[in-house]
């Protein structure tokens, strides 16, 4: 049973103010009901938008957080509903779940993993409650079971880190060299992870010279990616480069290397490439310890409220949406260039 009042995070907007007033009028005996009737009137304006984000694994996951949090206040306009679901696609379920039952005006989906939407997102539909995707991918049956999707282009990163380290071993004139890749996934099944991984093993699949020595957990977090690393420089294989896929995983990394005595960035041995572009990531990069972070932008609020702006006209967004997004070396760097991004 959820909590219709008094309970902040349950609060509905579908039902009508009308029938709230005489529901909070029959059960509350008329005591309280000003207090009541007040709340339910002044959030009578306001469009609901319930999000479903997928954990607090990374810096970019806090600030993707953030950046939906400060867009959608209700000095704009917005009642908005927030649930972290540690990384758990059960946990985002039951979220989902309790959102269609609270009748919200629309839900927003970052999923952990790409696939298994298809039953609650046909419960969503049903309720005629749009559903917009954001940051990482769906893989639906049927696409009309969310309204739109928007985020990073997660192939084209790896792609971009490819071509990148192609150019770098041409310019130190290693391009005929052997070069042995230890890789640190992330989330198995998540878009980032999915999109990442391609790009490198086909990248790594046209390059004679390239191998993948290892290819191990990081789970897109320090702890873990440390854990993992430090069991693979126990083994004492020759690494050339590790491709981490995101910056937290390349700290873990990074720490591994330090304890295990190994010199790693610009001025190292071992070639660190990373992802997102976080203001630690960069801060690295600038400093040489990262010598590749490739952009992955977190700040989806404003992109979604774009959405839900063209909802609320009538109009039909475009169904999927990807940013544009670069890549940053040291030399591109300034602490300014760092502080001016936001996150
Ligand atoms: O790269 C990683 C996070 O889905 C793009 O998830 C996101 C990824 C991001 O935990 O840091």
């Amino acid at each position: 049973m959820i909590c219709r009042w008094n309970c902040s995070k349950n609060k509905i907007r579908a039902v009508s103010g009308m029938a709230v007033l005489s529901m909070v009028g029959l059960l509350c005996g008329c005591a309280g009901q000003t207090a009541m009737q007040t709340e339910t009137e002044a959030a009578d304006g306001l469009i609901s938008v319930a999000f479903s984000e997928v954990g607090a694994e990374s810096d970019w996951r806090v600030a993707n957080s953030e950046s939906m949090r400060t867009t959608f206040t209700t000095e704009k306009g917005y009642e908005f509903y927030f649930e972290d679901a540690k990384g758990k696609q059960e946990n985002q379920i039951t979220t989902l779940r309790n959102y269609i039952l609270q009748g919200v005006d629309y839900i927003v989906l970052d999923p952990v993993i790409e696939t298994g939407w298809d039953e609650v997102l046909a419960e969503a539909k049903e309720a005629g409650i749009p559903v917009i995707v954001v940051d990482r991918m769906i893989d639906v049956e049927d696409d009309s079971l969310y309204t739109a999707w928007v985020g990073s282009d997660f192939n084209k990163e790896g792609e971009m880190a490819v071509e990148w380290l192609e150019e770098y071993l041409n310019e130190q004139g290693r391009s005929e060299e052997a070069i042995t890749i230890l890789h640190v996934i992330g989330t198995q099944g998540s878009s980032a992870q999915l999109g990442r991984t391609a790009g490198l093993e086909e990248g790594v699949a046209e390059r004679e010279n390239w191998e993948i020595i290892a290819q191990v957990e990081g789970e897109f977090t320090q702890a873990k990616a440390y854990e993992e690393v430090s069991e693979i420089l126990g083994q004492n294989q020759e690494i050339d480069v590790i491709y981490c896929e995101n910056d937290d995983s390349a700290f873990g990394a990074i720490q591994a290397l330090e304890e295990a005595g190994l010199t790693y960035g610009t001025d190292g041995d071992v070639i660190i490439i990373s992802f997102d572009a976080t203001e630690a990531g960069l801060t690295a990069c600038m400093e040489g310890s990262i010598n590749l972070d490739v952009e992955c932008n977190p700040m989806h609020g404003p992109r979604v409220e774009a959405i839900i702006g063209q909802l609320e006209a009538g109009e039909t967004p475009e169904k999927n949406h990807y940013v544009e997004e670069a890549y940053f070396t040291p030399d591109m760097l300034t602490e300014e260039l760092i502080a001016s991004r936001g996150y």
